[in-house]
């Protein structure tokens, strides 16, 4: 017998009429998620598309760049554009739902080309906007694949096993294979349920975990060879320049895991990793192992989580570095103090 858990939904009622409304006013969707989207926001965006159409609803899934070859493996709807087959013309939907994306300036790039009613978000990240116009955001979900799961579970409609293995890979990937402090009871009351859809852990953890390139091995291997320390061993820091990737033949999206490794060392508090954009300015990753760089990106114009975050900071790297690396070494210094 199926037990029912406890939702801890924030505002589980209020959340769940506004999720039904929206889907029922509606009968053309358009959803969408934010650019180097990760398995969080290509899987609660799938497994939202996924459910509308099985509702018989009329779903264009509109990714803003090609998917990560690593998340291919991601059941996805019928209908699904990604810009790097093109832009899209006179696209229009009566709503258009984003996803785990914190603020307008994440999917402007997808959102200035469609025409529609109603915009609806669904996020977690405690740094939210609340740019839509309905917000449906709770900073206490591990994923936002666990906050949609939370919803859909409530309504009449089936979740079946392509939706649930969308949303376990979202929840395992957010909580990076269940190691981060955003882990809690209800994650794993949530992963459990999706178990029950035949859901296979081991198989994701391998799509996941264990299926590396060799391409981005070898750069992987080239890039920690210059990894550099700073503060007392305290801050961890790495920088992938446009030329790196082009010689590995790697995209943006294939190296998000990097700054893990640099916050596996033990005496590392913050970890950093600097990109150089398209552009020539730089994209900052931030992670910490005790205190809040959402607060810090945040100052830089950026956003996330507790424990990981990130920015754009419109300068080359080495200006950004110099600018970031202050910061932190004063965060650190600021904490010893008190
Ligand atoms: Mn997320």
């Amino acid at each position: 017998m199926k037990m029912r858990m406890k939702i801890k939904m924030k505002d589980k009622d209020n959340f769940i009429q506004k999720f039904q409304s929206f889907i029922s006013e509606y009968q053309s969707f358009v959803i969408t998620c934010h650019e180097n989207a990760d398995g969080d926001a290509l899987g609660s965006s799938n497994a939202l598309a996924l459910f509308l159409e099985a509702l018989g609803k009329e779903v264009l899934m509109i990714y803003p760049e090609s998917i990560s070859s690593k998340l291919d493996f991601l059941p996805k709807p019928k209908r699904v554009h990604e810009y790097t087959n093109g832009y899209l013309e006179n696209v229009s939907a009566e709503g258009v739902l984003v996803v785990d994306s914190s603020s307008y300036d994440r999917v402007s790039r997808v959102l200035d080309d469609v025409e529609y009613y109603q915009l609806l978000s669904i996020d977690h990240h405690p740094t939210n906007t609340e740019f839509a116009d309905i917000n449906i955001v709770d900073e206490t979900m591990s994923s936002t694949c666990e906050l949609v799961y939370s919803i859909l579970k409530e309504l009449d409609n089936p979740i079946t096993k392509d939706i649930a293995k969308n949303l376990y890979t979202g929840i395992f990937t957010d909580t990076g294979s269940f190691n981060y402090e955003n882990v809690s009871q209800f994650t794993f009351e949530v992963v459990k349920e999706l178990v029950e859809y035949d859901v296979k852990p081991h198989l994701i953890a391998r799509e996941i975990n264990e299926n590396m390139s060799l391409n981005l091995f070898y750069f992987t291997r080239e890039v920690l060879n210059n990894l550099k320390l700073d503060a007392d061993n305290r801050i961890a820091w790495i920088k992938c320049e446009r030329e790196l990737l082009g010689k590995y033949n790697l995209n943006d999206n294939e190296i998000d895991g990097l700054i893990n490794y640099a916050k596996k060392l033990q005496p590392v508090e913050f970890a950093i990793l600097f990109r150089e954009t398209e552009d020539g300015n730089t994209k900052v990753g931030l992670r910490s192992k005790t205190k809040d760089v959402s607060k810090i990106a945040f100052e830089f114009g950026g956003g996330g989580h507790n424990r990981a975050a990130g920015c754009l900071i419109e300068k080359d790297i080495e200006n950004a570095k110099e600018q970031v690396l202050q910061r932190l070494k004063d965060e650190l210094k600021h904490k010893r103090s008190d």
